[in-house]
């Protein structure tokens, strides 16, 4: 698809269907379900539809803390949405989250099944529940709100707007690439500076503030997230590296970045998890 170089937008906006990119037959100016699909439901409490991005890598990883930490009744299935393919938008996944993104979970721990979407909420829900990477009370509780909610609001930066343009679009716009990389830039500055004073994000105690921002940030300076470790000279942010680093070496996280996801090698994901053993499948070193 060509666009027009000097674009005047029309009086009233239009859906082009298939308008280009990565996301195009995706894409849709409308919510609700496009077709019936029932979900599969494993013999565990919680039931996590998902895929392997950030977004869904922050609850994988949060499940496998909470079962590292001796949490047994945190067992859940994983079950894979296949986002590329529209799987968000089959009608028993919009009853669970009617915003049609992953991550979504179906709490069966209680009388009547409970939906909980917006990764974000299912991090409090999962730390308010279990008791765990989550201050009861408190200046570190609030300090840990404080950062899961720079978490929410910052990473549409990084993922729509830098990640969008820089990988997906469908041409490279100049304007778009220099103001989302300028924007990440600054927020990994901003992570830099804090980090420089911390172990982890709200101090000595790692948390679901730090459970949220790794997958997005701590990839990207990793050189896992959009191949732009380079462009963006993510080795200047040395102390948001060393945080990188330090979480990437916990059992849980390198179990929980390896779920709902297609190996490009054999054995280096998982494309569903129902239990632990399913790990034993697969190779550590490859990734
Ligand atoms: N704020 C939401 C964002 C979720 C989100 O954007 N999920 C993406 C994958 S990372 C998705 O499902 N995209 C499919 C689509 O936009 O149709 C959250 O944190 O849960």
């Amino acid at each position: 698809m060509n666009y027009p170089i000097n674009y005047v937008p029309p009086k009233i906006w239009k859906w082009e269907n298939e308008n280009g990119g990565t996301f195009a037959s995706t894409n849709r100016p409308i919510a609700g379900s496009t077709h019936d699909k029932t979900l599969p439901i494993g013999q565990h409490p919680f039931q996590l539809y998902s895929q392997g991005t950030p977004n869904g890598i922050k609850v994988t990883v949060m499940f496998e803390e909470l079962l590292e930490m001796g949490h047994s009744d945190a067992e859940y299935d994983a079950w894979l949405i296949s986002i590329g393919k529209g799987e968000q938008f089959g009608s028993d996944f919009v009853n669970i989250n009617p915003n049609s993104k992953i991550p979504a979970l179906l709490d069966n721990s209680g009388d009547e099944p409970k939906r909980v979407f917006e990764s974000g909420a299912i991090l409090l829900y999962l730390a308010e529940k279990f008791n765990s990477f989550l201050p009861t009370h408190g200046d570190q509780r609030t300090e840990v709100f404080n950062w899961l909610f720079w978490q929410m609001s910052s990473a549409p930066y990084l993922g729509g707007g830098f990640g969008h343009f820089y990988v997906y679009a469908p041409e490279k716009i100049q304007y778009a690439i220099d103001r989302y990389s300028m924007e990440v830039k600054r927020q990994l500055d901003v992570l830099d500076r804090e980090l420089s004073k911390k172990e982890f994000i709200t101090g000595d105690e790692y948390s679901i503030a730090d459970i949220s921002i790794w997958p997005w940030y701590g990839r990207l300076v990793l050189g896992k997230q959009y191949g732009a470790a380079d462009f963006l000279q993510v080795g200047d942010y040395h102390n948001v590296l060393r945080w990188a680093k330090n979480l990437s070496s916990r059992p849980a996280v390198m179990r929980g970045e390896r779920i709902n996801r297609k190996s490009k090698i054999p054995n280096q994901y998982l494309l569903e998890r129902h239990s632990k053993t399913d790990f034993e499948a697969l190779d550590f070193d490859t990734y």
